[in-house]
């Protein structure tokens, strides 16, 4: 459960928050194909409850009425256009599973497909779900429990959510029937909402019960699904991550959590020569989904605190770079929409639709959308990853304390500079002798750079300079980026 399936030469993930089933058809074939990404994590694909009373808040989607696949996302028939069209352009798609709860308690109590419930009895008709169904008797998790109540933090309401008993086999045989469903269709696999609220037990059946990737859509026999697990576990918690790792992967909060306060300015860059499980982190790469942001603590939700958004652009893409640029764990970028107010949910129209996003002319977005996986210093790191590939990182340097570079065997360089002054060093690259083109500040375009050019020597060494006051803190080349004049 813990390779994601990418295509091969492919490595990174891009979470398309809240976006539409028939958008994401689309980016996959004109951009993400064509770039290089690995996949696609979905924002719920299930119905869930419309929160018209928060005027259709983003977390209305983690508040499941039914497994029937309508959303403002889409229906299934565009659901499985989707995972078909970005299949066949070489991109994954993962969905994220809300099987913890179905939804708490509210005044509106009908569906984006528009099934209904009828709470004080925990009835779901549109599953079914009945009162035998949930953890009884009725409790909600408090602030202390996580500290040191295991079986409350699995057993008891998280803020409210109706909580789903996975220890009876009703309950798995219509969770699996669902996760089965979205593999039919073509997934690769699945983020597991919650699952420090469940039972390390209960999803080992669950994930035994699922079946093989979908040959059809091209993956090999035999292929399990990707699951990431999402535990928050930053250390005294009484439900621990190494819990969830025998199962299959797990979200390395510590990841996010580190490199914000290092490209914050909080920690100095020439501590990260060591980067990884030497920090506390997961012990092996296969075991981490690593990420920067992600939708909850982007805007304050979930886990830690300061950590590097959207918002904060330089230092966020230096992280992101950083990143991108090293080989421990499996990333996830995050694309968000813009956002003033932490309960806002994405761009929508007055009857509640979500407004696509526009696509300008410097392949940026419009219409209240952020994209950063289309902002150039990103998308261009996803390609160095996919270029530098299983290689180790070699010759590192730093000046001992905010500037640093490092290579990737023979394939790729990268140099950082968070001090207040210019990093201007004759470097080893690692790289055949050659002008590359600087793919951060510019990128190749007919055989020319468009930003920085870079000449390295036949003894693979080259003069870097990445000044203080640069529009980004960081350079990188990589085979493939030599300019040819
Ligand atoms: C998650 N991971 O474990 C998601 O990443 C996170 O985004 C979800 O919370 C959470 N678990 C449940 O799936 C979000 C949001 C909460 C929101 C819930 C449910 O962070 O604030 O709670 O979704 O929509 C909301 C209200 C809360 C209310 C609750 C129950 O904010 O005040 O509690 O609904 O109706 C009474
Ligand atoms: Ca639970």
């Amino acid at each position: 459960y813990k390779n994601p399936h990418y295509a091969s030469g492919r490595t990174t993930m891009v979470h398309l928050f809240e976006w539409k089933w028939d958008d994401i058809a689309a980016e996959c074939e004109r951009f993400l194909g064509p770039r290089g990404f690995g996949g696609v994590q979905i924002s719920p694909p299930n119905e869930n409850l419309a929160i018209w009373s928060h005027n259709r808040p983003w977390w209305e989607r983690y508040q499941p009425i039914s497994y029937r696949l309508v959303t403002r996302s889409g229906n299934e028939q565009q659901f499985s256009n989707m995972v078909r069209r970005c299949n066949n352009a070489g991109v994954r798609i993962y969905v994220d599973a809300i099987i913890n709860h179905m939804t708490g308690t509210w005044n509106e109590n009908v569906g984006t497909g528009g099934s209904t419930a009828n709470f004080g009895n925990w009835h779901y008709p549109g599953v079914p779900y009945g009162r035998n169904d949930f953890n009884w008797p009725q409790c909600v998790i408090n602030g202390n429990d996580y500290r040191n109540n295991a079986a409350r933090v699995r057993n008891c309401e998280l803020s409210g959510l109706k909580d789903l008993n996975q220890g009876s086999e009703y309950v798995r045989t219509q969770i699996v029937n669902y996760m089965n469903r979205l593999i039919d269709l073509g997934v690769a696999g699945f983020r597991i909402d919650a699952a420090k609220h469940m039972w390390p037990n209960d999803l080992r059946i669950i994930y035994g019960r699922l079946k093989n990737l979908n040959t059809r859509h091209g993956f090999p026999s035999g292929a399990r699904p990707y699951i990431y697990q999402e535990v928050i576990d930053l250390g005294g918690e009484a439900v621990r991550r190494d819990e969830y790792t025998p199962l299959a992967a797990v979200t390395e909060f510590k990841y996010g959590m580190e490199l914000s306060r290092a490209f914050s300015g909080r920690n100095q860059l020439r501590w990260l020569v060591n980067f990884g499980p030497q920090w506390g982190m997961l012990g092996s790469s296969d075991d981490a989904l690593t990420f920067i942001d992600n939708h909850d603590n982007q805007r304050g939700h979930g886990a830690g605190g300061n950590i590097l958004t959207h918002k904060t652009a330089r230092n966020y893409k230096g992280a992101i770079g950083f990143m991108l640029a090293h080989p421990y764990g499996r990333p996830q970028l995050m694309s968000s929409f813009g956002f003033h107010n932490t309960e806002a949910g994405p761009p929508m129209d007055n009857r509640g639709n979500i407004i696509s996003p526009s696509i300008n002319s410097d392949n940026s977005c419009g219409n209240g959308w952020i994209c950063e996986h289309r902002w150039r210093q990103i998308y261009a790191m996803v390609a160095f990853r996919n270029v530098a590939g299983n290689t180790r990182v070699s010759n590192w340097w730093d000046n001992g304390s905010n500037q640093i570079a490092f290579c990737r065997g023979g394939q790729a360089f990268i140099a950082f500079n968070r001090d207040g002054w210019d990093l201007n060093q004759n470097l080893q690259t690692c790289l055949p002798a050659g002008n590359y083109c600087d793919v951060i500040s510019g990128e190749k375009r007919n055989n020319r750079c468009t930003g920085k050019t870079i000449t390295v020597g036949g003894d693979g060494r080259a003069r870097i300079h990445v000044g203080a006051n640069d529009y980004d803190m960081f350079l990188a080349i990589h085979r493939g980026s030599e300019s040819r004049l």
